[in-house]
């Protein structure tokens, strides 16, 4: 067994974890980030065996971003056989070196490494220091007798893999190296040890080992000064609370000798109310949050300062409030900017064992559940488990952000995490402890008992139903909360406003954390890239890591703006002539931000005013708003709410109970004629031509112009999003879209006749090899309003619901632009559609475009009255409609961007329905009222 395997050898001369802080003194901060002297070895163990050259690397870094190995992406399977603790004897071993200098010898220096994965052995001078696991804490180590003054030299030995990677199976790319800071301390001799800082009302109280002249400042001015020795406390009159919308932060500076140590902290108390809600400083509170990994479109698993805060200032944007870091802590830099920029923080610590899911292929398939043999009911990795959870909670323990800690995720509910949650219990008296298994279990195991282990009854992916069960259950009496719930996998995720509607009914819903923030891919030349892509790879998961809410590049996308009105904090309606403005805020006025309503009628908007609303935070006033008399298309107000840069943080708009009027439709006296292949409508100079064999038309000309490129057709296929893959293809392989073959479709046409002025088509839908799905009655007829379109379709009893339906028409290439009246101005469905709006808009094909990393169905507009294609035709009615140069075989047949190439013509779509996008691929099955599972469809439209 080699020591790294060996579960009494998870660390060796590591210091006690320390909360921390780097003092600010100077010369006690030396970084070490930068050019390091690298060899790779495939095997740790030819480290003298082969004769390598050194190379030169950056640090941090991951060394398959770097070229060393490939990258590969594993959700919860192991990339290694399960056989912990052992490792695979091949284990990949990066050396690192590189020189440092000391100044002064009679100090006291370490060296910090704030994350490397797996582990570390370390060396300075060619001495062995000490070991350390665990990718995402932090390991300090006491070097002062290994340096000399002057030049001295670290020598890091980094092992792809150790006893630490079987509790470190997160769904991520697996990437290896020293991926986060490394520095050296050096500090006085006596130098204070560890600073724990708790609040009381209005007192700080403060723990320390050690002496040091302790201040409190309040935005830099110095309150009180005291000398203490390990222990002292501060009385601050009328303390500013600290919350997530008004982040205030006092200081505490320490100083002994030269060393200046400073520490924020913010006086906050979480508690859970008699009804089960969320309360901050005695105010409910609902937690919109997100998971947060740390993750680059081009650097793995390193991110910058910047990055990191603009992840913030983007989470800020949609209105998020809250953070759960899936799956271990992130570098503290990190809660130092949720301190300061205001955020509700579940710190999980890093660990997760979901792959022993999958570990045993039993008699009975696989071992999907749960058992007492995993490791977290094994004695033997008690250590393992406490070191991830103590040393979390002792780096990050004065952190005012954190609300609740986390024992980790997906790893099982044993003995183990029962040590873990104690010592939260025992250490922290002021903060939750979060343990989604102990939940889940509770039910799936009928363990009753295991809801007390985690002071939330957390959930992941339930359907709304089992929500609304859970809020209605008198016996569960605890908070629910969602740690991972709408799943933001391509195209979507199209139910958070559902989930929010609920949430804000029920004072036990307190909320939750979409999965997950970003996309994680790794972009090569210029194409991001997913699980599969690479080379080596024995065990992979395609593209399941790309599901953030916001793409790598951190870019939104419709499921991005649909969160952020999910979670914005003003709502509107409409009470007769008054819009009612309900201000979200827990603890601000809307005095802060501008309001503005608009009243389009038609598109036009006629009138609008801009002003200042006080309303104290969940309190609502009414304002009286004049009405137009009539309207065409429809008449909306559109409330807005502006920050001080006039940043739009919230949009609600409201139809308004407007008369429609309705132009008259009148039978145009067309000529109809026929041959034996068509039938032919014409009037003054335009055109329809209907075939006889496909029911459809194939050409209109419009003044004696041809508009179409290619026959039209009646269609239900789209290009399946991420979220369609279990409607998709099943196994078993039936009940499925792929099972009715929907996607090789034939049209048969039984009878078309031309009766009076109108052509009646009876026909039907079949896949390949199957009964046909649907049959319908067309009917054409010209009006003044244009040829009208009537649909009458039936749809087979058991057959499957459909993605969508309706006709595609091909049009030359160039006529791609054009305006329409409906939802807009991005793509929506029916039920990813509440950040949308109904106005007037322009757009054209590329503008729809979405680059979802891999293609699939996107550009959909919903509830759409009118749509001019620019120099050609133009749609009336109630309908859904896509333009697009691609066509849903070829977005379905496309893996990456690249493999995308443009058709030659402009695809529209005009749609009866298209059933929504949901957030299936993770989450729940799309609810019923989202499926077009109508069996009787009465469609009509017109074509002018
Ligand atoms: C859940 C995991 O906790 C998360 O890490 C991620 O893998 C997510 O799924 C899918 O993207 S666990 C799942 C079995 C519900």
């Amino acid at each position: 067994m080699r020591a790294y395997e060996r579960l009494t050898h998870i660390c060796e001369n590591r210091m006690k974890q320390r909360a921390y802080y780097i003092p600010e003194n100077e010369g006690a901060y030396t970084l070490l980030n930068g050019l390091w002297n690298f060899k790779y070895y495939n095997c740790d163990y030819n480290e003298n065996i082969e004769n390598k050259e050194w190379d030169v690397i950056t640090v941090p870094s991951c060394w398959q971003i770097l070229g060393y190995e490939s990258p590969n992406y594993t959700n919860f399977c192991y990339p290694y056989p399960v056989d912990p603790p052992y490792v695979p004897d091949v284990n990949p071993m990066g050396v690192y070196m590189r020189e440092f200098e000391i100044l002064d010898v009679f100090q006291k220096h370490y060296i910090v490494f704030e994350g490397v994965s797996s582990c570390l052995e370390l060396y300075i001078n060619g001495n062995y220091v000490g070991y350390t696991q665990g990718s995402h804490l932090q390991a300090e180590f006491d070097i002062s007798d290994f340096v000399v003054v002057g030049k001295n030299i670290v020598k890091a030995k980094v092992r792809k893999w150790c006893s630490g990677s079987y509790i470190e199976d997160q769904d991520m790319f697996r990437f290896n190296g020293i991926f986060r800071d490394v520095y050296i301390l050096s500090r006085p001799e006596g130098h204070i040890k560890d600073i724990d800082i708790t609040t009381e009302n209005n007192v700080i109280n403060i723990k320390f080992e050690g002496s040091a002249d302790v201040s409190l400042l309040d935005n830099g001015i110095e309150l009180e000064r005291k000398y203490a020795e390990n222990e002292c406390s501060f009385l601050v009159e009328k303390p500013i609370k600290w919350n997530a919308e008004k982040p205030y932060l006092y200081t505490l500076r320490f100083k002994y000798k030269e060393e200046v140590i400073t520490q924020k902290i913010g006086f906050v108390e979480y508690k859970i109310g008699k009804d089960y809600e969320f309360i901050v400083n005695g105010v409910e509170v609902k937690l919109k949050g997100v998971n947060h990994h740390d993750t680059h479109p081009n650097n793995g698993w390193c991110m910058t300062d910047d990055e990191l805060k603009k992840d913030l200032l983007l989470m800020k944007k949609l209105n998020i409030n809250t953070i759960r870091t899936s799956h271990y802590p992130p570098t503290p830099k990190f809660l130092n900017m949720c301190d300061e920029m205001g955020f509700y923080v579940m710190l999980e610590t890093d660990l997760e064992i979901h792959g022993f899911c999958f570990s045993y292929p039993g008699e009975n398939g696989y071992d999907v559940i749960d058992n007492p043999e995993w490791i977290c009911n094994n004695p033997d990795w008690k250590d393992s488990f406490i070191d991830r959870i103590e040393r979390a909670y002792n780096r990050d323990k004065n952190h005012t952000s954190i609300f609740s800690w986390s024992t980790g995720n997906e790893s099982g509910h044993g003995t183990n995490h029962l040590e873990m949650i104690s010592f939260i219990r025992e250490t922290d008296k002021k903060r939750f402890v979060h343990c989604e298994d102990a939940s889940r279990m509770a039910v799936s195991e009928n363990r009753f008992d295991f809801y007390e282990h985690s002071d939330f009854n957390s959930r992941m992916y339930l359907p709304i139903d089992d929500m609304l069960a859970i809020a209605e259950n008198q016996d569960i009496k605890q908070p629910y909360f969602m740690c991972e719930y709408s799943h933001a996998m391509g195209n979507g995720p199209g139910d958070v406003c559902d989930y929010w509607k609920l949430i804000y009914k029920h004072k036990k819903l307190i909320g939750g954390c979409i999965w997950e923030w970003a996309d994680h891919t790794v972009i090569v030349d210029g194409v991001p890239k997913y699980g599969g892509d690479f080379k080596d790879e024995l065990t992979n998961d395609a593209n399941f890591c790309c599901d953030g809410l916001v793409f790598a590049d951190r870019s939104f996308k419709a499921g991005s703006y649909e969160a952020k009105k999910a979670y914005q904090f003003m709502d509107c309606t409409l009470d007769g002539d008054c819009i009612i403005v309900k201000n979200l805020y827990d603890f601000t006025n809307l005095n802060e931000y501008k309001f503005k309503y608009v009243i389009e009628n038609d598109g036009k908007e006629v009138f609008s005013k801009e002003m200042i609303l006080d309303v104290e935070p969940k309190k609502s006033i009414s304002l009286k708003i004049s009405l137009p008399k009539s309207t065409s298309l429809g008449t909306y107000v559109n409330c807005y709410l502006y920050d001080k840069t006039g940043y739009e943080v919230a949009m609600v708009q409201n139809e308004i109970p407007v008369k429609k009027t309705v132009q008259q439709e009148i039978l145009l006296n067309a000529d109809v004629s026929e041959d034996e292949h068509i039938i032919k409508i014409s009037y003054d100079n335009d055109e329809y031509v209907i075939s006889k064999h496909s029911g459809m038309i194939e050409s209109i000309k419009k003044n004696k112009k041809e508009q179409l490129k290619y026959p039209c057709a009646l269609t239900v296929w789209r290009a399946p999003t991420d979220n369609d893959i279990n409607i998709k293809n099943k196994w078993g392989w039936y009940n499925c879209w792929e099972s009715e073959n929907f996607n090789r479709l034939f049209t048969k046409v039984y009878d078309i006749t031309i009766e009076e002025k109108s052509i009646k088509v009876k026909g039907s839908l079949a896949g390949v090899s199957r009964r046909p799905f649907l049959h319908f009655e067309i009917e054409y007829i010209l009006t003044n309003k244009g040829l009208k379109t009537k649909l009458y379709a039936n749809v087979r009893e058991n057959c499957i619901w459909l993605p969508r339906l309706g006709f595609e028409f091909k049009l030359p290439y160039e006529n791609d632009k054009f305006s329409y009246f409906g939802m807009g101005d991005m793509e929506n469905y029916c039920d990813l559609r509440g950040f949308a709006k109904m106005g007037y808009y322009e757009s054209d094909a590329d503008k729809e475009y979405v680059n979802y990393i891999m293609p699939q169905e996107h550009g959909n507009h919903t509830d759409t009255k009118l749509l001019n294609i620019k120099n050609s035709l133009s749609f009336f009615g109630n309908f859904e409609f896509n333009v697009s140069h691609y066509t849903a075989d070829m977005l379905a047949e496309a893996r990456h961007i690249d493999e995308l190439k443009k058709s030659d013509f402009t695809n529209i779509r005009i749609d009866y329905k298209v059933s929504g996008v949901g957030s299936n691929s993770c989450g729940p099955v799309l609810p019923e009222k989202y499926r077009l599972a109508e069996k009787k469809i009465c469609f009509n439209f017109y074509i002018k």
